[in-house]
């Protein structure tokens, strides 16, 4: 199944890297919130890979970002982000995923998370480790919030939902060795799991968002939570952590 996904998302990849190179202003939407944007690229791959599932797995559900819910109450369903990272795919820069999840009665089963611009292949099973490229990776040692680098994202401003992580970022901003907005949920969770940020947090995000990249994470050795430290995510905030910085981080959301 695995391999079905990492091809899946291969495929996609070539598409939304080819449909970037001709992309023009007449492409480029914004949603209901004007600053979320979206692309005939997201359309296309998304019914690409809907497609392909489909084929393969009539029966199993489907959530996408661009076309919705289908077959809810399948035993197996899906979750693509066809681009995490729209904003940047738009302006060219490199920090945007395909990501495709598989559940299982709810249970994240497999994740793939594919930057096609910097040839990055994350991919995760239960049970299994995460790999990027094939090789195993694993969370960084960090356990000092001073040497932190650690990344974070502005969807609930944007969106202008609370809570406003302007709430919190300076705080968080003034302990760690700093912080980084590149804009990919996705891969922000996988350069968690790959040690190169040793933790992320955000507010007002999709499971479609984020649910590749938590199994990846936690196959990595990491954890996810919400901000209380349970886990009602991302609904009650996204906290992603190397697992050693779970708590100190977490103390900055009370
Ligand atoms: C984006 C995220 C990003 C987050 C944005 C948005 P999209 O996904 O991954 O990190 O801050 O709010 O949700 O919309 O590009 O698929």
């Amino acid at each position: 199944m695995l391999e079905f996904i990492k091809q899946l998302a291969v495929e996609a990849g070539k598409r939304v890297l080819a449909g970037g190179a001709r992309l023009t202003a007449a492409d480029i939407r914004s949603k209901e919130n004007p600053a979320d944007m979206v692309t005939v690229v997201d359309r296309e791959v998304e019914a690409f890979i809907r497609g392909e599932i489909e084929k393969t797995y009539p029966a199993h559900g489907i959530y996408g970002e661009e076309t919705g819910r289908a077959r809810e109450g399948a035993e197996f369903r899906w979750l693509i982000d066809p681009i995490d990272g729209t904003t940047g795919f738009i302006h060219g820069f490199p920090y945007y995923s395909v990501s495709i999840a598989l559940l299982h009665r709810g249970r994240r089963e497999a994740g793939v998370v594919f930057a096609p611009a910097l040839g990055e292949l994350f991919a995760a099973e239960q049970g299994g480790g995460a790999t990027l490229n094939g090789r195993p990776i694993h969370v960084s040692n960090c356990t000092e919030m001073r040497n932190a680098l650690l990344a974070t994202g502005f969807g609930c401003v944007r969106a202008r939902r609370r809570p406003d992580n302007f709430d919190y970022l300076p705080e968080i901003t003034r302990s760690v060795q700093d912080i980084r907005r590149c804009g990919s949920a996705a891969l922000d969770l996988c350069n968690v799991a790959a040690g190169r940020f040793d933790g992320y947090w955000e507010f007002a995000l999709q499971p479609y968002d984020i649910a590749a990249g938590t199994l990846i994470l936690e196959e990595a050795g990491g954890i996810v939570s919400d901000i209380a430290g349970g886990g009602n995510w991302p609904e009650q905030g996204f906290v992603a952590t190397n697992g050693k910085l779970h708590r100190a981080l977490l103390a900055y959301f009370k």
